[in-house]
């Protein structure tokens, strides 16, 4: 810290600056890490005081510029932020929320703060993570201007600078993050921000988010975001590539007046048989549900319930529906907003606050049953539906016990497993290898001490196009089933997984990459917590070995083989690897088995969200946007997941 830049700090305000320090020591405890997790976090921050400012209903448009160096600009057409001097703080209330720790909170003016919440630190720990950061404030024909540098120091205090437009107010935050804070540098990943900002535009209707992002080739990528059709418009995204059932988009939405929480839900059903229930608190996404999605599973199973009954759809009161069975081909997004939200569970990612259950359930049951009596023929086909899957579940409980009753009495394993001798899951592996003269490789290349190899034979089920009693028919599915010892579905433990490593390890081609995308289908579908706690992962085989004389390299790429031929010069060996099964035992260790040497990549899922609409893509009927895909991402390095 260089003393001489803040010469004009009152001692009160050395503590402030003591505060901003605490973060650089922990920037963890503020951001969660500082990996590029945690810089994006940067970027959310500042950006969601910008649709705070526009959910209060004083700005409708946000820019947000990323430049190849890395640095941010994020701008509104709001009231601009206020530039006098604050009363508690002795400086300007702008330099005060730059400066002082959780001020966008402490020092609010009653109104709460709406966006962020889980990650809502205030723009004080955007600024103490920052090398510089600049903030610029448009109001009243004036242009206000402060700068700060090294982790918060202003260089001097807010002044004018130059006159604007009357009807150009609004507030303008530049910054460069740290370099020496963010291990894994300041470069953002264009996806990630295009991702979240689209979510954004779709979760507030009525806010235009324009996006450029510059790549490290100076290249500028435009984008605008707006949506004012809200979550309609963000349902029928979901859904794009799928074959819905109604055309027309069941939506509600609604403030509850006593505890002014607003409520937000569209809804749309498509032919699979799989439920999309995304949820979220204040823009947040809550991946674990929360009593948002429990007032929702209320009023859906209770209107449609009702409203088949009242109509002769069902007649006896055995014949109620569950809520399973009316959930099957539901796409649904559920989005409130609250003024103190309560967050729980592992990650935090489940709303607590009880008094929403009765508030979502309410205003969708209303809005349900209106849209229900108003839709006769769309209300027809999704009871129709609904009672399919009560039949269909109740064969899946025969099929699944007699599935259990099996693997009692056959407590082996399946028979084309070959499994390792370890009988401790930590160090075991699993590779689930396509086709027989892969596995053949596999089976002789690998430790057998605590690698074991699971070769399925051809195209394994596309679970997207089957109903749950024939996955549980699949004999490859099966297989899986009993050699993951886990369970499956919500029967899931998975603490008695055998393996802490599920490797797929498919060819690098288009085909290979067709069957891994499957099998995770699978995995997403069925072994959901198995994805979650890290266990899966993809093996990356080489596509060319390059060899001269004993030095050997594996390539991953063309780029990558390029590379190795300069670097031998001449006399060189290329092989180019068609499949798997091309290459013998000990190749395949050395590229694809051995630890040492191996590329594997860890199967997260970041965004379900993507994951689901790249396998709807890449499985559903429409062909184009499939091929599309497949090209374009022939690597599967690349898949969104
Ligand atoms: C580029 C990032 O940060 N926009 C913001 C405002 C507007 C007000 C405000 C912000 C009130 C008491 C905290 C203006 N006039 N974009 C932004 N726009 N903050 S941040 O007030 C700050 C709070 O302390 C604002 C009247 N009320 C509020």
């Amino acid at each position: 810290m260089t003393n001489h830049e803040h010469t004009h700090y009152s001692d009160n305000d050395i503590q402030v600056l003591e505060g901003l320090e605490a973060v650089r020591v922990r920037p963890g405890m503020y951001i969660g890490s500082t990996s590029s997790k945690g810089l994006h976090h940067l970027v959310w921050e500042i950006v969601d005081n910008s649709i705070d400012e526009a959910l209060a209903g004083f700005a409708t448009t946000i820019d947000i510029k990323v430049d190849k160096n890395g640095v941010v600009t994020v701008r509104d057409d709001g009231r601009g932020m206020p530039v006098g001097i604050h009363e508690k703080t002795g400086i300007s209330t702008v330099e005060t929320i730059f400066t002082v720790l959780h001020a966008g909170g402490k020092f609010g003016g009653g109104a709460y703060k709406v966006s962020g919440g889980l990650h809502g630190v205030g723009a004080s720990v955007v600024n103490a993570l920052s090398e510089w950061m600049e903030v610029r404030v448009f109001v009243e024909e004036k242009i206000y201007y402060i700068r700060f540098e090294n982790g918060g120091h202003s260089v001097e205090p807010l002044k004018v600078i130059g006159t604007c437009k009357k009807e150009e107010s609004g507030s303008e935050v530049r910054f460069k993050a740290d370099p020496e804070i963010f291990t894994e540098g300041t470069d953002y990943d264009y996806q990630t921000l295009y991702e979240r900002f689209r979510q954004l535009a779709f979760l507030n209707k009525g806010i235009k988010i324009n996006f450029s992002f510059e790549d490290k080739d100076g290249e500028v990528k435009n984008h605008t975001f707006l949506y004012n059709g809200g979550l309609k418009e963000y349902v029928a995204f979901l859904n794009r590539n799928k074959t819905v059932l109604h055309e027309d988009i069941i939506y509600v939405e609604g403030v509850d007046k006593q505890t002014n929480i607003s409520v937000e839900i569209a809804i749309q059903y498509n032919d699979t048989y799989i439920a999309n229930i995304y949820s979220f608190c204040n823009n947040i996404n809550t991946v674990e549900g929360g009593t948002h999605e429990e007032g929702f599973r209320l009023a859906l199973n209770r209107v449609i319930n009702k409203y088949a009954k009242d109509n002769n759809f069902v007649k006896k009161d055995e014949d109620t529906l569950q809520t399973d069975d009316i959930k099957e081909g539901l796409t649904a997004v559920i989005s409130i907003k609250h003024p103190n939200p309560q967050y729980e569970g592992q990650t935090k990612g489940k709303l607590g606050n009880s008094e929403v259950r009765k508030v979502v359930s309410g205003i969708l049951g209303e809005g349900l049953e209106k849209f229900l009596l108003e839709h006769p023929q769309e209300a027809k086909t999704i009871i129709d539906k609904a009672m399919l899957a009560s039949k269909a579940r109740i064969a899946a409980r025969k099929a699944r016990e007699s599935t259990r009753k099996n693997a009692l009495e056959f407590t082996s394993l399946p028979g084309k497993l070959v499994d390792c001798s370890s009988k401790n899951a930590e160090i075991s592996e699993i590779y689930i290898v396509e086709g027989n003269s892969a596995g053949g490789s596999a089976k002789e290349g690998r430790d057998s001490t605590f690698q074991a190899v699971l070769p399925l034979r051809g195209k394994i089920l596309n679970v997207e196009k089957a109903r749950i009693d024939r996955i549980f028919d699949n004999a490859e599915i099966r297989s899986m089933i009993t050699a993951f010892g886990c369970g499956i579905g919500d029967e899931i433990d998975v603490s008695k997984l055998r393996y802490h490593k599920i490797v797929i390890m498919t060819d690098a081609d288009v085909d290979g990459a067709h069957s891994c995308t499957l099998m995770m289908t699978v995995l997403c579908r069925y072994f959901k917590p198995v994805i979650e706690g890290g266990y899966v992962y993809i093996a990356m085989p080489p596509l060319f070995k390059v060899q001269k004389g004993n030095a050997v390299r594996y390539a991953y790429s063309d780029e990558e083989c390029e590379e190795y031929k300069k670097e031998f010069v001449s006399n060189y060996k290329i092989q180019r690897y068609k499949g798997l099964g091309e290459m013998d035992a000990e190749q395949l260790w050395e590229t694809t088995l051995d630890p040492k040497t191996r590329t594997l990549k860890r199967v997260t899922i970041e965004d379900a969200m993507d994951a689901d609409s790249v396998f709807s893509m890449l499985m559903g009927d429409e062909v184009e946007p499939r091929r599309n895909f497949i090209t374009e991402n022939a690597h599967y390095a690349n898949l969104d997941i």
